[in-house]
C-alpha cells in the first residue's frame, strides 16, 4: 500500500477514519429509554440546557426575571431561549450553535421562527427509535452514564431493578461522599450503614459495604468524582482521606479505575441553579501525588480550567496510571478543543482519549462529536503531515488504528488495566 504524502492525501485518509471509527463517549449525563425520566431528549430539552440557560439570562436580563423563570414550565422556558437567542440575534454560541447542527442533522429546518414543528417531530418518535437514530448519526457506539447511588430518583430505580441496554456502560459517581461528607454520612446512617462523622475506620468499612454493593449492582466501568479547586493530596481533609482508607484500596480490589475530574467551583452563582457553576485552578499535583501514592490503581482525568491543561499532560508524561480523557463542559469548544488536543499530541501520541461529550440530551451526542471531530480531522491531519514531511512514510490503515484508540479505543485499554 502506498505511503501518503501530500495534504489532500492525509487529510482523505483522516477524515475517512473519522467517518468509520466507532465513537465511546466515555463521560456524559446520558441514560437508556428504561430510565424514564433521566433519558432526556427534544427540543425542549435541548433549548433549556443549562449552557443555554446561562447565555439567556446575559441577554435577557431586563426581560426575564430568574425566580420568575424557573416557575415557568419547561416548554414556556425553550420558548423564551428561542427567541431570545435564536430569533433576536444569531446562535453563534458553541451551544447555540450545537442546537443548529441537531436540527439540521435531523432534518429538520432550522430557521423556524417557532417550535412547534420540532415538537411534533421529536413526538412522533418512540424513545427507542430517537435513541437509535442519534447513535447512527453520530457514530457514538457506546455511552458511558453518570451514576449517582445517592440520587434518590436514579437509585430507586436500580434497586427496582431497572434494565441494562448494553450500548449503556455504568460510572460510579461518588461526589455526594467525598464532597459533602456530612449530609451524606446522615444519609447513610439513615439507610442503616453505620458511619459516623469522624471517619473511623469502622466507618470506613461501612462506606466501603455501601460502595461494594453499588459496584455489583451497576457493574461501574470507573468510578468518578468532581472535586473543587481547593482539592490537595496528600491532606488531613475528609476527601483526601476517604480517598486514601477507602475508595483508593476498593477501587484496586475491584480492578476500578477512579476518574478525578478536577476545578469545578459548584453553585458560584446559585440562581441559576444547574447552570450556576463555575471553574477555578486546581491543583494538579495532587493528581500526581495521588498516581504516585496508588501505583496499583489506575487513574482517569480531566481538567476544567484551561490553565491546567498543559501541567496535566506532563503529570501524564510521568505517571503510566494515568489517562487523560476529553475536554470538558468550558474546555469544550473548537479554539479549546483545538489548543488541547494540538498540545497532547505533540506531548502524549496518541495515549488518550480524545473527547467526551458530557452530553445531557440525547441528541446532543450529534453536535458535540461532529463539532469535536471536525477539530480533530484538522490538527491530525496537521500532526500527520508534519510526520509525513519529517520523512514518515504513513499508513492507512495505521491512521485507521489510532483514531479508533482516541475516539474510545485507548480508553477502553486503559480501562481493561
Ligand atoms: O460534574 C460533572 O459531571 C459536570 O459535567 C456537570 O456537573 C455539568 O453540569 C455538566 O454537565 C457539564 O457539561
Ligand atoms: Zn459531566
Amino acid at each position: 500500500m502506498n505511503a501518503l504524502t501530500d495534504r489532500s492525501q492525509v487529510a482523505a485518509a483522516v477524515q475517512r477514519a473519522l467517518d468509520v471509527s466507532p465513537i465511546t463517549d466515555i463521560h456524559t449525563h446520558l441514560y437508556p429509554p428504561q430510565l424514564g425520566r433521566l433519558a432526556r431528549t427534544g427540543i425542549d430539552e435541548l433549548l433549556t440546557y443549562h449552557y443555554l440557560v446561562a447565555e439567556l439570562f446575559r441577554v435577557a436580563r431586563d426581560a426575564i426575571d430568574t425566580e420568575r423563570f424557573w416557575t415557568q414550565p419547561q416548554a414556556r422556558q425553550a420558548d423564551l431561549v428561542w427567541e431570545h437567542l435564536f430569533q433576536r440575534r444569531s446562535p453563534i454560541s458553541e451551544a447555540c450553535r450545537g442546537v443548529v447542527t441537531c436540527l439540521q442533522a435531523l432534518g429538520l429546518d432550522p430557521a423556524q421562527r417557532d417550535l412547534s414543528d420540532y415538537r411534533k417531530y421529536f413526538a412522533a418518535a418512540t424513545p427507542e427509535q430517537q435513541l437509535a437514530r442519534v447513535l447512527e448519526l453520530s457514530h457514538v457506539r457506546t455511552v458511558v452514564m453518570t451514576n449517582d447511588p445517592l440520587d434518590e430518583v436514579e437509585a430507586n430505580l436500580w434497586q427496582a431493578g431497572a434494565g441494562r441496554d448494553d450500548r449503556f456502560q455504568a460510572a460510579l459517581r461518588i461526589d455526594p461522599i467525598l464532597c459533602a461528607w456530612s449530609q451524606t454520612g446522615a444519609r447513610l446512617r439513615a439507610a442503616g450503614y453505620d458511619v459516623q462523622p469522624d471517619l473511623s475506620a469502622a466507618t470506613f468499612g461501612e462506606v466501603r459495604r455501601f460502595l461494594d454493593e453499588w459496584i455489583r449492582r451497576l457493574r461501574p466501568v470507573y468510578a468518578a468524582a468532581a472535586l473543587p479547586p481547593s482539592f490537595r493530596f496528600p491532606d488531613e481533609a475528609l476527601a483526601a482521606r476517604l480517598l486514601k482508607h477507602c475508595v483508593l484500596p476498593l477501587a484496586k480490589e475491584h480492578g476500578l479505575p477512579f476518574a478525578v475530574m478536577l476545578g469545578v467551583r459548584r453553585q458560584v452563582n446559585s440562581t441559576l441553579r444547574l447552570a450556576g457553576d463555575g471553574v477555578g485552578w486546581a491543583d494538579v499535583a495532587a493528581l500526581g501525588n495521588l498516581c504516585a501514592a496508588f501505583p496499583d490503581n489506575r487513574f482517569l482525568c480531566t481538567v476544567l480550567a484551561r490553565e491546567n491543561q498543559h501541567e496535566l499532560t506532563v503529570v501524564a508524561r510521568k505517571f503510566p496510571n494515568l489517562h487523560v480523557f476529553g475536554c470538558w463542559w468550558f474546555m469544550n469548544t473548537p479554539s479549546l478543543v483545538a489548543e488541547t488536543t494540538r498540545m497532547r499530541i505533540e506531548l502524549l501520541g496518541h495515549s488518550f482519549t480524545f473527547q467526551h461529550s458530557d452530553a445531557r440530551v440525547l441528541e446532543q451526542l450529534i453536535y458535540k462529536w461532529s463539532h469535536s471531530k471536525t477539530i480533530l480531522a484538522q490538527v491530525l491531519t496537521d500532526k500527520y503531515v508534519d510526520l509525513a514531511d519529517s520523512g514518515w512514510p504513513l499508513r492507512q490503515h495505521q491512521i485507521e488504528r489510532e483514531v479508533t484508540g482516541l475516539l474510545g479505543g485507548a480508553g477502553w485499554q486503559f480501562i481493561a488495566g
